[in-house]
């Protein structure tokens, strides 16, 4: 294979920046790399490889000789324009909501479920961040001692939104330091509410039985992915003031016994996770040290005896990483490995 051609779609947002720098440390077989965005970014240029590419406005007519095409330009743009890249002859790894519950489009966590891919027909949609941290961690505990449960609360970063929303916390936080604390409360645009100091239960729009759109999507997508249709799973999801690596805490039921220790035995030698678990050393997870890091985090794994065969754990990873441009990445290096996908 000579390399392939690759569009990133949205390559001016917050994940398709990461996606370029990804593409670029992995050393991703890409004889060219064609950044795509909106008009408001046509003709500016974007880092990718030790050079500076020219971004083109995302059009219908954007995937000419394209062979690999990573969409993060929200929903909306996914629905519109990966259709004209599937016909142009791409594949197309999608990191919006889009299309991840579409029966036709495989939901891949490579670790997890990459014989998902076998059945593509064009399309292939990254999970939520959120989910793809959980299931890396859940999936060995899963086959070996089967889930019954799942309970989740998130402490998810302003990354996730955007890059408007990390320059909505940095301008609250400066806003509150020049006014020595006693200033106005800071505005919000991005949030429905300030940020800053504060926690937002609320991510994505509400639903109509209370539960917010991010709550159901880590429902759905984390049957989907271990394919467990009926899966008990209760989420709570919640912003904080970080600016980037989503924390999560996880209560899991397991169908049969499984003791902490087995559970770090299991764990330590995942495909994607690392244990850091000494209380001893005061030593977790933690979002500040997992940001920029590949690995999802896990420790804080103890037992919960309020219930029968029950564990309590602390995920971090990093959002923008192992939960949107890493993992589509990832992706696109399973299709090349499983021979799914070929230059044009
Ligand atoms: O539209 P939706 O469905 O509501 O969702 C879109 C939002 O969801 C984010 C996305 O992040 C956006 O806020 N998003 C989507 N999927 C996500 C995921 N899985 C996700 N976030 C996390 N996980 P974003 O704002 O960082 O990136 C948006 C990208 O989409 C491009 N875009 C938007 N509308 C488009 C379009 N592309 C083509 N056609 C359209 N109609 C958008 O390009 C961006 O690449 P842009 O040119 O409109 O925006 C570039 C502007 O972005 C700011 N900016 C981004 N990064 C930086 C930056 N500025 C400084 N430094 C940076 N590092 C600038 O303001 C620039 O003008
Ligand atoms: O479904 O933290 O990929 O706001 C994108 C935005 C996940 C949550 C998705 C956030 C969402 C993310």
């Amino acid at each position: 294979m000579n390399g392939l051609r690759v569009a990133v779609a949205g390559a001016t947002g917050a994940v398709g920046r990461e996606m370029l720098s990804i593409l670029s440390e992995r050393k991703f077989p890409a004889a060219e790399v064609v950044p795509l965005a909106s008009e408001r970014s046509e003709g500016k240029t974007i880092p990718y490889a030790g050079a500076e590419l020219r971004v083109q406005r995302l059009g219908h007519d954007s995937f000419e000789g394209v062979d690999l095409a990573l969409f993060s330009a929200g929903g909306a743009r996914s629905l519109e324009f990966a259709p004209s890249a599937v016909k142009a002859g791409a594949v197309v790894v999608d990191n919006s909501s889009a299309y991840r519950m579409d029966p036709e489009v495989p939901l891949v966590v490579p670790e997890v479920n990459a014989g998902a891919l076998a059945s593509h027909k064009g399309i292939i949609a990254n999970p939520n961040c959120s989910t793809i941290q959980m299931v890396v961690v859940l999936k060995p505990l899963y086959e070996k001692a089967g889930i019954r449960r799942i309970v989740v609360s998130t402490y998810q970063a302003v990354s996730g939104a955007g890059q408007s929303a990390v320059d909505e916390l940095r301008r609250q936080v400066e806003a509150a330091g020049s006014a020595g604390g006693s200033g106005n409360p800071p505005e919000a645009r991005e949030m429905s509410h300030p940020i800053a100091f504060n926690c937002l239960p609320q991510i994505d729009v509400f639903l109509d039985e209370g539960d917010t759109k991010e709550e159901r999507k880590m429902v759905d997508e984390t049957r989907k992915i271990l394919g467990a249709p009926g899966l008990p799973v209760s989420a709570t999801c919640v912003r904080v003031p970080v600016y980037n690596a989503h924390s999560e805490s996880v209560n899991v039921e397991t169908e049969r016994p499984l003791s902490p220790e087995e559970a770090r035995e299991l764990l330590a030698a995942a495909a994607g996770v690392e244990v850091i678990d000494d209380p001893a050393r005061l030593a977790y997870p933690m979002a500040l040290s997992a940001s920029g890091r590949d690995p999802v985090y896990v420790g804080r794994i103890r037992r919960d005896s309020s219930a029968e065969n029950a564990l309590n754990m602390w995920i971090v990873s990093d959002n923008l990483r192992k939960g949107a441009a890493l993992n589509a990445v990832q992706i696109a290096e399973a299709l090349i490995e499983m021979n799914l996908l070929r230059a044009a």
